[in-house]
C-alpha cells in the first residue's frame, strides 16, 4: 500500500476491513506509517463491515500520528475526501468535520439479572429432543447444481439494498429488477456459474463448551470449542448436541458451498475495464448467490433429516430462519474462531469442489461459504463472548 501511495502520489490512503482480522492489520499498518515517519503526509480513511466508528475515532485515532477518520459508506468517504483536499490545498474555511465519536466516561454497568447456571454451567437447552437419522454418514460431493434450483433463495433485499445500494422501492422495481433478470439470463447462457457443494453428517457429542466429532469407532476425531454467554441463558453452540454423559450420540451436519471461480474471473475483467457499475452489480450478485446456494442446501439437509415439518410458507419466513435448526458460519458471533475453518476443511476436503482455505482462513474462490448445520429445535443465532 505504501509503495503504491508513493508511486501514485496519493493524497489519502483508504483501507477497507471486511473481516475482524483486517481491523488488526489496519492498526499494524497505521503503526508502520508512524514508524516510517509517513503519518503526517498521509491522512487515512477507514471503512468496512468489521469496523466501528468508535474503534477508528477513539482507539486508532489515539495511536495514529496523522489524521484518521471513519467512513460509514462511500458517500461519507467522498465528503471526507473533499474536506481533506480542501485543507491540503489551503482553501479558506476548509476544515475536517469534528470527530463524531467522543470518548465517553465509563459508567458502572447496570446490575444484570444473571440466571443461575447449573453445576456444569450449561444452559437450559433441552437434551431430550429427538435425534434425526441422517441419510448417510461421511461426506458427499454434488456438482453441476443448476441456477434455477437456488436462484429462488436469493435474498433480494440484501442484493438490492445491501449490495447494489438501491434505496427506494421505485428504483428497485424500475431499475433493479430488470437488471437482475438481465444478469441472471447472462449468468445462465454464458455458463458463468459452477455451483457445487460438499457436505456431510458426522456422529458427535458435547462436553461442556466443546463439540466433539467422533470417528466410526466412537473415538474423538476432532473438537470445536465455542464461547458461552456470560449472562442470560448462558447459551453455547455445544449445548445443542447430546452431552457425552447421556451415553447417546448426536449428528452434526457440515457444508461448504461455492458458485465457482469463473465468476471471479468475470468480475475481475469488468474491474480492469473500469466498468465499475457492472463490476459492482455482478460481484454483489455473485456473493449473494453463494449465500442463496448455502440456504438452498441447508433446506435440502433439513428435508434429508426429516426436520422440515414446520417450514415457513414464504421466502421472507425462510430468511428470518423460522424453520427448525440453524446454519452457523464460522466467524459469526456464536462461533467466532475462523481458525476452526481448518477443521471443517479437514473433515469435508472441499478441494474436491475447487475450494481452498488460505493461510488467513479465507475460502477461495471468494464466493464460497462454510457452515455447521444444527438440527436442534432451539438452535438460533445468538451472541456469545461479549461480541455484537
Ligand atoms: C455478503 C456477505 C458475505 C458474502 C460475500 C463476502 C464478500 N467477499 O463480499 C459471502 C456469502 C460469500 C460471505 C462469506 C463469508 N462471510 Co460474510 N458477510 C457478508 C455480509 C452480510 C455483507 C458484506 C457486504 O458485502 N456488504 C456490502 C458492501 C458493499 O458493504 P461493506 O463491505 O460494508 O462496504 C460499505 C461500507 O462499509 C463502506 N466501506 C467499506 N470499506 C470502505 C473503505 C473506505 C476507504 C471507505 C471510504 C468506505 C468503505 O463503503 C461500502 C459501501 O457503502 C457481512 C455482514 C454485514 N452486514 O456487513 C458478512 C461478514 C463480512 N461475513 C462474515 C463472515 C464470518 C463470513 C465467512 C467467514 C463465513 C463462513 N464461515 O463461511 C465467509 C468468508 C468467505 C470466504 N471466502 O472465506 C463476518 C466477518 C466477521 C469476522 N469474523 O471477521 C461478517 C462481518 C458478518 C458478521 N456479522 O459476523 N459473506
Amino acid at each position: 500500500i505504501l509503495e503504491a501511495a508513493e508511486e501514485h502520489r496519493a493524497d489519502v490512503i483508504g483501507m477497507s476491513g471486511l473481516l475482524v482480522k483486517s481491523t488488526v492489520i489496519m492498526k499494524e499498518n497505521l503503526e508502520e506509517l508512524n514508524a516510517r515517519g509517513m503519518a503526517a503526509g498521509y491522512p487515512v480513511i477507514l471503512g468496512g463491515a468489521a469496523l466501528t466508528r468508535a474503534y477508528v475515532e477513539q482507539d486508532l485515532h489515539e495511536i495514529y500520528e496523522g489524521e484518521v477518520r471513519y467512513a460509514r459508506d462511500a458517500f461519507e468517504g467522498l465528503r471526507l475526501m473533499d474536506a481533506l483536499m480542501g485543507v491540503k490545498r489551503g482553501v479558506p474555511g476548509a476544515e475536517l468535520p469534528p470527530l463524531k465519536q467522543r470518548r465517553v466516561p465509563l459508567r458502572p454497568a447496570p446490575a444484570l439479572q444473571v440466571s443461575e447456571p447449573d453445576a456444569t454451567g450449561r444452559s437450559d437447552v433441552a437434551v431430550d429432543n429427538p435425534v434425526p437419522a441422517p441419510p448417510f454418514w461421511g461426506t458427499r460431493v454434488i456438482k453441476g447444481i443448476g441456477l434455477k434450483d437456488y436462484a429462488s433463495w436469493l435474498d433480494e433485499t440484501a442484493l438490492f439494498k445491501g449490495q447494489w445500494g438501491l434505496k427506494d422501492k421505485d428504483t428497485i422495481e424500475t431499475d433493479g429488477r430488470p437488471r437482475l433478470r438481465g444478469w441472471l439470463d447472462r449468468l445462465h447462457t454464458e455458463g458463468m456459474l459452477e455451483a457445487a457443494v460438499v457436505h456431510g453428517y458426522f456422529p458427535c457429542v458435547s462436553k461442556g463448551d466443546d463439540l466433539i466429532v467422533l470417528d466410526e469407532n466412537g473415538g474423538e476425531r476432532t473438537r470445536f470449542t465455542f464461547p458461552r454467554q456470560q449472562r442470560g441463558r448462558r447459551l453455547c453452540l455445544a449445548d445443542f448436541f447430546r452431552p457425552e454423559e447421556s451415553g447417546e450420540t448426536d449428528v452434526v451436519g457440515l457444508q461448504v458451498v461455492t458458485v465457482g471461480s469463473r465468476i471471479g474471473e468475470a468480475t475481475a475483467k469488468l474491474f480492469e475495464a473500469n466498468a465499475y457499475r457492472e463490476y459492482m452489480e455482478l460481484h454483489g450478485l455473485s456473493v449473494q448467490l453463494a449465500e442463496a446456494l448455502a440456504e438452498y442446501w441447508h433446506a435440502r439437509v433439513r428435508a434429508d433429516l426429516g426436520i422440515d415439518g414446520s417450514e415457513p410458507d414464504s421466502m421472507d419466513g425462510m430468511f428470518r430462519t423460522e424453520y427448525q435448526g440453524c446454519r452457523y458460519s464460522l466467524g459469526y458471533p456464536a462461533c467466532p474462531d475462523l481458525e476452526d475453518r481448518a477443521k471443517i476443511a479437514d473433515l469435508l476436503r472441499p478441494e474436491r469442489i475447487g475450494v481452498h482455505l488460505s493461510e488467513e482462513f479465507q475460502l477461495h474462490p471468494e464466493q464460497s461459504t462454510d457452515a455447521i448445520v444444527v438440527h436442534h429445535p432451539e438452535a438460533s443465532y445468538f451472541n456469545a463472548g461479549g461480541r455484537t
